[in-house]
Formats: structure tokens, C-alpha cells, sequence
């Protein structure tokens, strides 16, 4: 965004609360942390440069290497010089009289602009459940999504992982190696398939780059944001045999996002959806040696409608003496004591606990700034329930003229390869600021008509899934208290390109001009 602004002539600056680039991978730095989309697919795109002169190691590759990449690009543009770091955006409220936003920041000062752009993620907000006790702990104690800068030791310690979604299945099989002892806390069983990570063949890598410009085409208009066909029959006309035959051969390939378009009913029917569950439970049970431990790992929710995890060696890691698994379903965690944990069943010695309980998604991030429109309306009330949270587009909501949301509710968002996500709000944006300009235009605003259509339009797609039949973070479940409504919009990148392109193209349909 900072890059197209300036680009573009407008002055522009950037407030990071973290010390650096990276944003998620700035701060997630937990063993084992990896993307769970392919590095060459994990790419800004606006630059042919940059995609000819980055080289990814490997398929899925470590946090350190995407921060490093992340880093060159910050170089490579010249970002830094914009970007305040170690700041917190505090508030930010919308000056009707003078057509600003007034931005003030954690070190008491304040900054005033024409437009207000959030970029703060869809996860990064930390979800620490409020154990009783906590502050009584004797050992140490972290957050997956804060995780310290230096090497925390676990060697020769009893360590707790609380949570097994994607940042407890991705820490647990390298906290076990080194842990003399760890005990997994876990809720709900997830869904895992291997990653089936490995290094990139040189060869594939120069076909990669020579022909990116159809790859980025074919992001920009696919599903989800990487090339990837759907096969559209529906998976109940598919013979047993070749199903399981179709099943084995994407999970032999790693990775979920191919799974979930092996046929074209897996998230919208419930009986298509039960065959690959069936499958993936299968295969725990093949791994896992002792049964009880097996049936205690067995998801029962529709896959996909948590995000679906990929793992290297995780079922595996059940395996060792040095692993314990603890159903806190059975028995919920009562409290935190000085020495460890108590469950409703037993008490559990820990020199150190980890948290893998996951973010308040979506709205969490733009909650922790005091965003505020027309008339000193909160964002924090207009949205007071989830479920009649109204965008339009995802980007922008009415009441809140000149304001942006980068991958904001209701856009595609985490159900999407985030980057090229990024990439089309940033562009769509940029490209709005600048029509503005051109036209001699003050404000933008959404219409409430037209967030109404939108948000009930989401909605509907939504609906017609499975998503909304599982309690998780899409649907805002895993947080005591908050609002529900399940916040993405599920009708595809490529789709949803072509709605926001249209608007555009329509003179910013939807919107009040002035
Ligand atoms: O968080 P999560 P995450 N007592 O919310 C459990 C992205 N990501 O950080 O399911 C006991 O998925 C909770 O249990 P339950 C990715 O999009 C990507 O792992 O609510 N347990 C669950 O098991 C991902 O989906 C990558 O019953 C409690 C866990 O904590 C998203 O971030 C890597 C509890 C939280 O799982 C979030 O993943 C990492 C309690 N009170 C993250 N509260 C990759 O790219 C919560 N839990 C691979």
C-alpha cells in the first residue's frame, strides 16, 4: 500500500506496533511456524523484478525465510524510511468539519490524513483464555503469536501446549524433540494432512519464473488465490473405490488446498464433505499406535469448516514416551496453578506452558484501535453484533467516510492465499484514491443500501455452505462473549475481483462521491 501510494505522489505513512517489517511473521516466530500456502504462491506480485530476483527454498518455507523475504522487499523499495515502528495506532477518529482523520498514537502523539487505511491483519490479535491463576505461575509462559525474538529452551522441561490448531499442531512436533517431557491440552481434534515439504528443484524454479505472468493470472482469477482446478462433480457420484483412489493420491501430493477442490461438493454437502472426513480420520488411525490415543485425535466436525491444518510428523509425535495427550474436553482445565495446570481430572506438573489458543479473527485487530466515523460512532458499537456487522466490500463501511480496510470482514480474506488477497484491496484502493484526486473529490462513503446488499449477500453464500455449522474462529466462537456471524466472503478471489472491478469501472457504484 505504501509502495502504490507513494508511487502514486501522495504522501504516506505507515504505523507499525512491531520493530520491524513482517507483521504476522514478525510475531509468530513459534518452533516449527511455516505457511501453509506454497512459497511461489506466497509472493507479492506488483513487482517483475522482485519475483525474478526472490528465490524460495522450499515448498513450505520456515518463518525466518519469509521474514527474510519480507525484509528484502522493505529494502529493496525503500520502505523503511515511511514506516514509524515500535508505534501503536491508539485511536483514530474522523473529523467531519475538516475532512480528516486524526490518528493518534500510543506515544501521545497525533498525526492528521485525508485517508485512513488499516492493514492490521485478520489474526493478530492474541487470545489468551482467561485462566484463573495465570499470574500465580511459577515457569514461563507464551503465546504462539507473541513468541519471544531469542531461542526459548525447552530442553531437559515439562512443557504444556494448550490448543491444537495450526500453531499448536505445527510447535508439537518440535517442542516434543526437544521437551523431556510434553502434555498436549487439547479441545477440539483437528483435521491435519502432511505438508510434504520439500526443498525446490532448481529446475522448477526457473519454469516458475519464467512463467509467472500466467501464474499471476491465474491467481488473480482462480478460487482461492493459487491456480488450482475444482473438479466440479459432486464427490457422491464418484465410485467408492475411485474416490478413495482420488482422496490418496492429493493427500500423497501434501498441502489442503487441493484436497478441498479434489471434488465440487465438498463444502456445500454434508454427506460429500463425510467422505473425505472419513478419509482424513483414516488415516489418524493408521499412524497413531495406541487406539485410545487414536479415537481421542478423531475430528468429527465437517473438514474445511475449521481451517484445515498441515502438518510434518504430527499423529506421529503421539507416538513417542515422551507425549502425553489430555482430552481437556472430557476434563475442562479448571486453573493455572503455581506449579502447572489442573484439570477437572488431575493436576499436571509444568516447568513451562505454551499457548496455542489462536487470535480474536476478523474484527479483533481493528477493535484494538478506537476507530470512530461521522458523529463519533465507534466501529466497536456499529458492529456490537457480529452478525449484523455490515461492510461493503469488505473495505469499507458506511459511516466512516475515507476509510480503508485492507482484507477486512466480509472480503475473501483468510479463505484466500492472502498475498494476492492483499495485493487486489491494495490495488483497488490506490486506484480509488487516485480517481478521487483526479476528480477533485473530498470523500468516499459506502452507502448503507449498498453495505446492506453486501453484507446479506455475504451472508447467503455463506449459508449455502457448511462453514457455518462448526463452531471456530471464522465464526468468532472460540471467543467468550463475542458476537457470532461468520465473516468471509465465500464466493471466490476471481468472483469477488470482478464485483470490486465493476464498482470501480461504474463510477464507484455504491458509494457517496462528494
Ligand atoms: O489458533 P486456532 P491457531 N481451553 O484458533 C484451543 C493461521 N495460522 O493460532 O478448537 C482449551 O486455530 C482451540 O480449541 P477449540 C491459520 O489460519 C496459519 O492455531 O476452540 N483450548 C484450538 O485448538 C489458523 O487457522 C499457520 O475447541 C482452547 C486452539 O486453542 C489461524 O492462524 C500457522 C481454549 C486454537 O486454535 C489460527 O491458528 C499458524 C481453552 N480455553 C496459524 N481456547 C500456517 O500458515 C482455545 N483453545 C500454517
Amino acid at each position: 500500500m505504501l509502495y502504490r501510494l507513494r508511487e502514486a505522489g501522495f504522501s504516506t505513512r505507515v504505523y507499525e506496533a512491531g520493530g520491524d517489517v513482517g507483521g504476522v511473521w514478525y510475531w509468530n516466530r513459534y518452533p516449527g511456524a511455516r505457511c501453509d500456502s506454497e512459497s511461489i504462491y506466497y509472493n507479492f506480485t506488483f513487482s517483475d523484478e522482485l519475483l525474478q530476483e526472490w528465490t524460495w527454498s522450499q515448498r513450505y518455507p520456515e518463518q525466518p525465510e519469509i521474514l527474510r523475504y519480507l525484509r528484502f522487499v522493505a529494502d529493496k523499495f525503500k520502505l523503511r524510511q515511511d514506516i514509524q515502528f515500535n508505534t501503536r495506532v491508539a485511536a483514530a477518529h474522523y473529523d467531519e468539519k475538516a475532512n480528516r482523520w486524526k490518528i493518534q498514537l500510543d506515544d501521545g502523539t497525533i498525526a492528521y490524513a485525508k485517508y485512513f487505511i488499516t492493514a492490521v491483519g485478520c489474526l493478530s490479535a492474541a487470545n489468551i483464555p482467561k485462566f484463573e491463576g495465570i499470574d500465580s505461575f511459577k515457569g514461563e509462559w507464551y503465546h504462539t503469536g507473541h513468541w519471544p525474538h531469542e531461542k526459548v529452551n525447552f530442553a531437559g522441561k515439562r512443557v504444556g501446549v494448550i490448543g491444537t490448531g495450526s500453531s499448536g499442531v505445527q510447535s508439537i512436533p518440535v517442542i516434543a524433540e526437544e521437551a523431556e517431557h510434553l502434555t498436549v491440552f487439547q479441545r477440539t481434534p483437528q483435521y491435519s494432512s502432511p505438508a510434504k515439504n520439500h526443498p525446490y528443484d532448481p529446475e522448477f524454479i526457473r519454469k516458475t519464473k519464467e512463467n509467472y505472468n500466467e501464474i499471476r493470472q491465474q491467481m488473480r482469477n482462480s478460487r482461492v488465490g493459487i491456480p488450482l482446478m475444482r473438479n466440479e462433480q459432486s464427490a457422491l457420484d464418484a465410485p467408492h473405490e475411485e474416490r478413495l483412489q482420488k482422496y490418496e493420491e492429493v493427500w500423497n501430493e501434501g498441502g489442503f488446498w487441493k484436497l478441498a477442490a479434489t471434488y465440487g461438493d465438498l463444502t456445500t454437502n454434508e454427506a460429500a464433505n463425510e467422505t473425505l472426513s472419513d478419509f482424513l480420520r483414516s488415516k489418524i488411525r493408521k499412524v497413531v499406535k495406541d487406539p485410545k490415543v487414536a479415537e481421542k485425535l478423531m475430528p468429527d466436525y465437517f473438514y474445511f469448516t475449521k481451517r484445515p491444518i498441515i502438518d510434518t510428523n504430527y499423529y506421529e509425535t503421539f507416538n513417542r514416551d515422551n507425549v502425553t495427550l489430555v482430552d481437556v474436553k472430557e476434563a475442562p482445565i479448571e486453573r493455572i496453578t503455581p506449579t502447572g495446570l489442573k484439570t477437572a481430572e488431575k493436576e499436571y506438573e509444568l516447568d513451562a506452558i505454551v499457548f496455542a489458543t489462536g487470535f480474536d479473527a476478523m474484527t479483533g485487530p481493528l477493535f484494538k484501535i478506537d476507530i470512530r466515523g461521522k458523529n463519533g460512532l465507534g466501529l466497536k458499537e456499529k458492529w456490537a453484533e457480529g452478525a449484523r456487522l455490515k461492510t461493503y466490500l469488505g473495505m469499507s463501511t458506511a459511516g466512516f467516510p475515507n476509510f480503508f480496510m485492507i482484507t477486512g470482514p466480509e472480503s475473501p480474506s483468510v479463505i484466500s492465499n492472502m498475498p494476492v488477497s492483499i495485493e487486489q484491496h491494495v490495488e483497488w484502493i490506490s486506484d480509488c484514491i487516485h480517481y478521487l484526486h483526479k476528480n477533485n473529490l473530498e470523500t468516499i462513503e459506502a452507502r448503507t443500501e449498498a453495505e446492506e446488499a453486501w453484507s446479506k449477500h455475504c451472508k447467503e453464500v455463506a449459508e449455502a455452505t457448511l462453514y457455518s455449522k462448526t463452531d471456530s474462529w471464522y465464526t468468532g466462537a472460540n471467543i467468550e462473549g463475542k458476537p457470532q456471524g461468520f465473516l468471509i466472503y465465500l464466493g471466490g478471489v476471481g468472483t469477488y475481483r470482478e464485483i470490486c472491478s465493476e464498482v470501480a469501472a461504474k463510477g464507484y457504484e455504491g458509494f457517496t462521491l462528494e
